[in-house]
């Protein structure tokens, strides 16, 4: 499992202190990987690492790994009923074609599963995007847009999930708000100076 982080990252296997304190629950976002983005193929990471640079952008350490529904299902159990005891709190799962893989790991885990719809076949992720998303009552799976755009927001619901138990988080996704609102302040001057308004 390769880990990385906004600073430091520490063994994938320890456990993470549990303090809601902001300051040490701060200090865990910073060194410890609390959210853990695992995709089907290594075909995948073009678009998954969209979700890792969102993460980078907070802050949040995180790690990255390829596990299989359906090429590797005993790693990939494994994988999902040890994830919360190794202190990750929200997994992103991005997958294409028959993309069981998010569906898969929220059956074995309470943790909150986001999963990235790829778009790796002729279908451009509308399969992925389904089989992602329709699942049954009971096993939720929060779906996001298909490819690079899905995988930034699924960066940020991560951190959305995080930050309500982290107040420096809350303020840098404040923080996100405004940057997006002044970039559309400025889209609307520039396209008036383009059209000679
Ligand atoms: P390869 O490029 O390795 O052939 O993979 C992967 O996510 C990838 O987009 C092609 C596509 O197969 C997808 N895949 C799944 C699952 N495992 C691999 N959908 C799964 O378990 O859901």
């Amino acid at each position: 499992m390769l880990t990385r982080a906004g600073l430091r990252v520490e063994s994938a296997g320890e456990t993470p202190t549990e303090s809601r304190r902001e300051g040490g629950y701060k200090k865990d976002i910073m060194s410890k990987p609390l959210v853990s983005i695992v995709m089907g193929s290594d075909s995948d990471l073009d678009v998954m690492r969209e979700a890792a640079k969102a993460l980078e952008d907070f802050g949040i350490a995180y790690e990255i790994d390829v596990t299989s529904a359906h090429r590797s299902p005993d790693r990939t159990a494994d994988y999902a009923r040890k994830a919360a005891g190794r202190g990750i709190r929200v997994i992103i799962a991005g997958a294409g074609g028959a993309a069981h893989l998010a569906g898969v790991i929220a059956a074995h885990t309470t943790l909150p599963v986001i999963g990235v719809p790829i778009p790796s076949t002729s279908l451009n992720g509308m399969d992925s995007l389904l089989a992602t998303v329709q699942m049954p009552a009971g096993i939720p799976v929060a779906t996001v847009a298909i490819g690079k755009p899905g995988a930034t927001n699924a960066g940020i619901l991560a951190a959305q999930i995080l930050g309500l138990s982290s107040e420096s988080l809350a303020r840098k996704l404040e923080s996100l708000k405004e940057t997006l609102a002044n970039s559309v302040e400025e889209k609307s001057k520039k396209l008036k100076i383009a059209l000679g308004a």
